[in-house]
């Protein structure tokens, strides 16, 4: 494997992992505000970004690469609202697409199609995943200050009643 390649595919490595830590970080604010659903959305993305760090790291190795596992930094342990929340998580993925999109340019010019090929997969998660947070953040946006929205927000969150749909918008029963 490229040593480029290897670095950057290292890199991500790491995002994945922190991203997997700031999403634990949320997932636990939310449960000791007595916000079950929004919690429990938190704590499934965040096992979903340690797959995700998981399978790059199986990638590396297969590959005969050496895969760095990371140290992380602290994530914050307070957020303002779940506002907040969906408005980091939805800004958080953004950065990471970014970040992807950087590797395919990496995988082309080192001309490591193979890798380029792996991290395909990557990209369509990241179209999901901002699809899912903008959908949940236009429907925070939605309820403003109503505690009642909000109680019935969360209980949609933890019935998985809230979907994305292709137009960004909020699914039926939600
Ligand atoms: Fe790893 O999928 Fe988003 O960040």
């Amino acid at each position: 494997m490229k040593e480029r390649v290897e670095k950057a595919l290292n890199d991500q490595i790491k995002k994945e992992g922190q991203s997997s830590q700031f999403y634990l970080a949320m997932a636990s604010w939310a449960e000791s505000n007595g916000l079950s659903g929004t919690s429990g959305f938190m704590y499934k993305q965040s096992e979903e970004e340690r797959f995700h760090m998981l399978k790059l790291v199986k990638f590396i190795n297969e590959r005969g690469g050496i895969a760095i596992i990371p140290g992380f930094e602290t994530p914050p342990t307070e957020f303002e609202s779940v506002l907040n929340v969906f408005e980091l998580l939805l800004s958080h993925e953004i950065v990471i697409t970014e970040s992807i999109n950087d590797l395919v340019e990496v995988c082309l010019n080192e001309k490591d199609y193979t890798t380029h090929n792996f991290i395909q997969w990557y990209l369509s998660e990241q179209l999901e995943e901002e699809a899912l947070a903008r959908t949940i953040l236009d429907k925070v946006k939605l309820i403003g200050e109503d505690k009642a929205g909000l109680y019935l927000f969360d209980r949609d969150l933890e019935n998985s009643t809230i979907q994305i749909t292709p137009a960004n918008t909020v699914s039926p029963g939600a």
